[in-house]
């Protein structure tokens, strides 16, 4: 899958359900949803993985999160209980390399992930 996929998607190159944006992340429905709520948040700057970021990255990290948070609330799951994952690398199950945040929800969530 193309490196720069999602850096297509911000640009606006690939169309994408969006649900929210602002200067730093974008979120947008997972195109293969795993639950009735699939959303990714990306930041806009390219980070490849988790393993390229640097201390100038933990605030968008957290804004990510919290992005996240608000996702679920608007979307009512904040009080059933959602999950958030980041993949890291090809066994951790990562496929697009900028880094996305995956929110799920709607179902219950099994325990380990596979
Ligand atoms: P990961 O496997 O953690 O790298 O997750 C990548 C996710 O990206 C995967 O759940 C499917 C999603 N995805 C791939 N291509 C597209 C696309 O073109 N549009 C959207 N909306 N999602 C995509």
């Amino acid at each position: 899958m193309s490196e720069d996929l999602f850096l297509k998607i911000i640009a606006r190159e690939i169309p994408a359900d969006i649900v929210f944006e602002n200067e730093r992340v974008l979120a947008f429905r997972d195109i293969n949803p795993q639950a009735p709520l699939h959303v990714l948040i990306i930041p806009r700057t390219h980070v490849r993985s988790i393993n390229d970021l640097q201390p100038e990255h933990d605030e968008l990290i957290g804004e990510m999160f919290r992005v996240a948070a608000d996702i679920a609330r608007s979307e009512g799951h904040a009080d059933d209980g959602y999950r958030v994952v980041m993949n890291c690398g090809e066994r951790g199950g990562q496929s697009v390399f900028h880094i996305h945040l995956h929110l799920l929800a709607g179902r219950d969530m099994r325990w380990p992930p596979g």
